[in-house]
């Protein structure tokens, strides 16, 4: 266009005096146009009829509003009908879901950040690739009552010397630490919450003060971020009980809240007669991708990981015996989201007690495999029979798998019972 002004200022103006000059005169006024055009009828001739061209008309208005409207009402309706159009970034900003999770248009965000990976922004504490977990906790005597200090954080940790995970952790390690009372003892738990959501404890089938009990919401509101909730009570009972976050428990207890909690009974006579004790401590983990998502059932993803007292075998402890010896094994079911037929080899064991309650000897049994619901405890001894590496294992045989692969004969949920002759 700007090439036809050109020509048509040119042929009005200079063109008849000065040809060779034409192209040269020519070619400025074309890129001056401004100038040129008014002075050229022709050229504002062209101009006029090109505006009457561009005009819209009323039913052209009316037929792109109608149709951009349309199409904006389309895209809305094909949205809504597709996506969770109340999910804001409020509540999702920043999530990271586990690869693979079916998640359904109508999936809360509340439901997300409960399924959400650890943040590895909210990681305080990076433990050493050996460190173990149920390490014993020592307690301060404080006018005849026994005081004991717990803290919450977020760690990494190895279940495996090449696997390490994002976990909640009391005292920085998983499980927590292990707690050994007497029945009859006053204690005092300092619970100090460096999680940056609320938590709280609770102290799995311990007869408590009701406003003891660590229920949040329920008992009591959860302990916030930075702040510290004294726990106190007299134990009356004796046995195999253990603590865990009640906040948030499906995500919290599932990446690692919890810890053993063994009650001597104040007559050491009743106690169960055994020559060594192994607390066994299960859980799930699902991990992938460099991520850890909380182990509970979600459609599309199952836990690839199981750990014993915070390891999977074969970095799960080997419990030296010998021929002869008995061993008391308390099974806890501090894991949150599935049932582990627990077996032992080399001969069946008996249950001595259930849940902290100790059986009499007529309702004591023998079994070889127990299946270890979420939240049960059972007491049982075990005797070394013949020499040999003797395997204790979950039996749903995917749990004794790292990712899916086996290594050294297993993986997960097992640990060998060494005995020696
Ligand atoms: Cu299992």
């Amino acid at each position: 266009m700007s090439g036809m002004g050109g020509h048509a200022g040119m042929s009005m103006g200079d063109g008849q005096q000065d040809p060779p000059k034409k192209r040269r005169t020519g070619g400025r006024g074309g890129s001056s146009r401004g100038a040129a055009g008014p002075r050229a009828g022709t050229s504002s001739g062209a101009r006029g009829s090109l505006d009457v061209a561009d005009r819209v008309t009323r039913p052209q208005l009316v037929a792109v509003t109608t149709s951009s409207l349309v199409a904006l009402a389309a895209a809305l309706v094909f949205a809504a009908s597709t996506v969770n159009l109340s999910l804001g970034a409020r509540d999702v900003g920043g999530l990271v879901m586990p690869p693979g999770m079916i998640m359904t248009r109508d999936t809360p965000g509340r439901a997300m950040q409960d399924m959400a990976a650890v943040d590895p922004r909210t990681v305080s504490y990076r433990a050493p690739a050996d460190a173990r977990g149920d390490q014993p906790l020592e307690a301060r005597l404080e006018g005849g009552v026994k005081v004991y200090d717990l803290e919450a954080s977020v760690i990494e940790w190895n279940i495996l010397p090449y696997e390490r995970v994002m976990a909640y952790a009391f005292n920085r390690q998983v499980p927590g630490p292990r707690i050994t009372l007497v029945e009859g003892d006053q204690v005092r738990f300092n619970v100090t919450n460096r999680l940056p959501f609320p938590t709280s404890v609770h102290w799995h089938g311990l007869e408590v003060p009701n406003q003891m009990d660590g229920a949040a919401e329920v008992t009591q509101p959860a302990i916030a971020p930075g702040a510290t909730f004294t726990y106190a009570f007299q134990v009356r009972q004796a046995g195999t009980f253990f603590y865990h976050s009640h906040a948030d428990v499906d995500r919290q207890q599932a990446l690692g809240l919890y810890g053993a909690l063994i009650v001597a009974p104040q007559d050491p006579a009743q106690a169960p007669q055994a020559d060594r004790e192994l607390v066994v401590q299960l859980q799930e983990w699902n991990e992938r991708e460099g991520y850890t998502f909380p182990a509970m059932p979600m459609e599309g993803v199952m836990p690839n990981f199981f750990t014993i007292n915070g390891k999977s075998y074969p970095s799960t402890e080997s419990v030296p015996l010998r021929v002869g010896q008995r061993l008391l094994i308390r099974f806890i079911g501090s894991q949150s989201a599935f049932i582990h037929p627990m077996h032992v080899h080399g001969g069946p064991f008996t249950v001595v007690a259930t849940d902290g309650v100790s059986l009499a000897g007529s309702a004591r049994y023998e079994k070889d495999t127990l299946n270890i619901a979420p939240g049960e405890r059972y007491d049982v001894v075990w005797t070394a029979r013949e020499p040999g590496r003797w395997l204790l294992h979950c039996h749903i045989n995917h749990h004794t798998t790292n990712d899916n692969v086996e290594e050294a004969g297993g993986g997960g949920l097992m640990l060998v019972l060494d005995v020696s002759p």
